[in-house]
């Protein structure tokens, strides 16, 4: 089966979903191709912080009801050490706040938005490849239902997430690959209880790093840092919520428990290739940067590429403009390291680095002891965290 459009877009994650909505909004045809099926994509549990800028986005394209109705407005954070909290007020330093709405819903709402528009999104793809991302006519070859189809179009957009296929069409001698791995992961749980705080609670403790969020006013989400290839058989429900207690709990806050409906160990790393873009191929989100969650950034800035992509994008149709497709790379990545830069200091003064040295654990207690007592240091927290500007 051959098929035209003017956008190929591989993966329906949060980036993927995004670009195909502005683009739509805007006049321009997608097609979206999904390794996975619509049930699963709807329910996997990730990200749970919404900067302003990805809220506008949702309403751009009109999918922002149900985010508005459900979505909780955060004006603050808590960060505990020493047995003490201390709240970052959002609001009061920055003038904004964050808001706390579940990726997989968000993901419902642009999948049912794009549904209802009539534009093409295909699940359960299989074998998905790029060729002729360096000629004018490149095209992605997948399978689905059995059947082999090519989809030839303008562009490719490459939101195929950190494991997928998009980045490894580029030529290794032409990307530029930053690493770094983290001596911990985060075992996350979902719980059917309400949150025991209003706001979030970001915690160091001797122990290790944990943080209490939640996904509703009845269902909380917290984690625990722990190894990076943690054995979840280790943990009955009891020494999860006793580990919990330990490092959250004191200091005004009892812990409420309740039954845990899902649990999982996610590894942490942050990384970037460089550029995003090869040719025809536009790499956006997880497929071209990954950042440890402690900041909550990784669906912010997969949000702010595709609007930095769609804006390249129309600009190109509309009016013959290339300058904003040469640049969208260098735009993206000025952005990308800031947010690398803040969640790797984010994961710094929260975690417990097991081979840090005895001056590094002091060094580390007088930073979050400075964050404590310096409203210029919260600032610096809060901006970053609410979300830098555009540029
Ligand atoms: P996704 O969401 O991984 O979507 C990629 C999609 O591509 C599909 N795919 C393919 N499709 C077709 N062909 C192929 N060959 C394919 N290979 C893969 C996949 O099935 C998938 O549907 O990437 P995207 O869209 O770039 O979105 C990125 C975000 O998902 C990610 O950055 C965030 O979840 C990170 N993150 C957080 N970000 C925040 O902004 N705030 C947070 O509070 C936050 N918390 C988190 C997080 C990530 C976590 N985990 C599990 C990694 C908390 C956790 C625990
Ligand atoms: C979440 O609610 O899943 C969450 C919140 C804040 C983070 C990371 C994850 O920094």
């Amino acid at each position: 089966m051959q098929l035209r459009t003017q956008g190929a877009i591989i993966g329906a994650g949060p980036a993927g979903l995004m670009l195909g909505a502005l683009l739509a909004h805007r006049g321009i045809d997608s097609v979206i191709l999904e390794a996975r099926s619509r049930d699963y994509i709807e329910h996997r549990i990730r990200a749970g912080v919404l900067e302003q800028g990805t809220i506008d986005a949702m309403d751009e394209v009109g999918a922002g009801a149900r985010m508005h109705e459900h979505g909780l407005v955060h004006d603050g954070a808590l960060l505990r050490f020493a047995g003490r909290s201390h709240r970052i007020d959002f609001r009061a330093l920055t003038g904004k706040a964050v808001m706390v709405y579940s990726q997989h819903e968000l993901v419902r709402d642009l999948v049912a938005h794009r549904l209802a528009g009539g534009a093409p999104l295909a699940f359960e793809v299989d074998d998905v490849a790029l060729s002729g991302i360096e000629t004018a006519r490149p095209e992605v070859r997948f399978r689905r239902a059995g059947q082999a189809a090519a989809l030839g179009c303008d562009f490719i957009a490459g939101c195929d997430g950190f494991h997928g296929v998009a980045r490894a069409a580029i030529p290794a001698d032409r990307l530029r690959v930053f690493e770094r791995e983290y001596p911990f992961g985060w075992l996350g749980i979902l719980a059917d209880v309400a949150p025991s705080s209003h706001e979030l609670v970001y915690a160091y403790h001797d122990r290790g790093f944990a943080l209490l969020s939640m996904r509703s006013p009845s269902v909380s989400r917290l984690y625990l840092q722990c190894a990076p290839d943690e054995d979840l058989a280790q943990w009955s429900d009891d020494r999860i919520w006793a580990e919990l207690a330990v490092r959250l709990a004191a200091d005004g806050l009892t812990l409420a428990t309740g039954p845990i409906i899902q649990r999982s160990v996610t590894p942490m790393r942050s990384f970037v290739a460089e550029p995003m873009r090869h040719g025809r191929l536009f790499l956006a989100g997880d497929a071209a940067h990954i950042v440890p969650p402690t900041g909550a950034k990784g669906l912010n800035l997969a949000a702010a590429d595709v609007r930095f992509l769609a804006e390249a994008l129309v600009a190109h149709y509309k009016t013959g403009r290339v300058d904003l497709m040469d640049g969208y790379s260098a735009r993206c990545l000025k952005r990308v390291w800031k947010a690398q830069r803040f969640s790797w200091w984010m994961t710094g003064l929260t975690h417990r680095f097991p081979e840090a040295s005895p001056f590094e654990r002091r060094a580390q207690s007088a930073e979050l002891a400075y964050l404590a007592g310096s409203k210029a240091a919260q600032t610096t927290l809060a901006e970053n965290y609410v979300g830098l500007p555009i540029e």
